[in-house]
């Protein structure tokens, strides 16, 4: 039986609207542990990890080499701890679920996911998430990870934040619909995979989940999921600090959960950019906890 290792990393420095913090309890109040057990897996919580809080920092530091990104130190120190928590779960024949947080958190999860291993990922988000800290227009590290994972220009030099065994090659997004002019062009003339909803839209959530599958897992031992909640349509997942109109509907985002559990080629999730603060009677969390399950086996029948 899989074990799940719950991780909640409650930052909210990588981004602008505050209270993405709360979402680790968020997401455990509406029902985590139970949907997983629904699911039919074991689960362990660790708990959260320390993550200081904005306030008792410097926003306007800022060092020579890193451009126009707030908050990198406070990333460096909560990511390279995670991966050091994400590497000792899958050590121990666990599978790590971190619960965000904003999406600087993935920086972490897969530092430590693809560490020893030849990973692949597939990004369920609006957003490319492949920004560097001179391209960005924000300054905001949640839109940067794909890049720094994956060393894209000056994220080549920051160590800490790559991710040994992740090549653009197994790179897959699904669901784009919002991204800066830079990075539009970045993710063109990269190795990735994008399928945008208008792909969704021409060739359904079926076939693209299928491609998505297939090209995260060749030649890789295994795959890393991200689920950036503001990948769902905001209609039914208000709880975001950058929603963009025009997401997947509740089924298609089961439909999705229920093959990549299928596919059986999981080894680290997270899930992200929950709001409590933005939500409404916490249904974006509510919706989260149920995804998680379906990606860990819940069945209708
Ligand atoms: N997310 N592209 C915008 C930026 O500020 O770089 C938005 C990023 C959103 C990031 O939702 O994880
Ligand atoms: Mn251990
Ligand atoms: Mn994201
Ligand atoms: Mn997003």
């Amino acid at each position: 039986m899989t074990t799940v290792r719950v991780i909640g990393v409650p930052t909210d420095y990588g981004q602008d609207r505050r209270g993405v913090d709360m979402g680790p309890s968020a997401i455990r109040y509406a029902g985590l542990a139970d949907g997983l057990a629904d699911a039919g897996v074991e689960v362990e919580d660790a708990g959260d990890l320390l993550v200081p809080r904005a306030e008792e920092r410097d926003p306007d530091y800022r060092s020579p080499s890193q451009g126009n990104a707030k908050f990198l130190r406070e990333t460096e120190e909560v990511c390279t701890r995670l991966a050091d928590e994400v590497a000792d779960t899958i050590d121990d024949g666990e599978l790590p679920l971190v619960l965000g947080g904003d999406h600087s958190v993935a920086i972490g999860t897969l530092g430590g996911s693809a560490r020893d291993a030849e990973v692949g990922a597939i990004w369920f988000d609006a957003h490319g998430d492949y920004n560097t800290p001179t391209t960005s227009p924000s300054g905001n590290v949640h839109g940067m990870p794909m890049a720094a994972v994956l060393g894209y220009q000056e994220w080549a030099d920051v160590g800490w934040a790559n991710a040994p065994g992740l090549r653009e090659e197994n790179v897959v997004y699904v669901g784009l619909r919002s991204l800066d002019d830079v990075e539009r062009e970045a993710i063109r003339d990269s190795e990735m995979t994008a399928y945008t909803m208008s792909d969704i839209d021409e060739r359904g959530i079926t076939e693209v989940v299928e491609a998505a599958l297939s090209v995260a897992s060749d030649g890789v031992d295994s795959v890393h999921v991200s689920l950036d909640l503001d990948w769902l349509d905001p209609g039914i997942a208000p709880g975001v600090g950058t929603p963009v109109r025009g997401g997947v509907t509740y089924r298609e985002a089961h439909y999705a959960m229920e093959r990549v559990c299928e596919a059986d080629v999981l080894r680290s999730m997270e899930v992200v950019e929950v709001n409590p603060v933005l939500d409404d009677h916490n249904e974006t969390a509510e919706l989260a906890t149920e995804l998680v399950a379906s990606a860990f086996g819940k069945r209708i029948l």
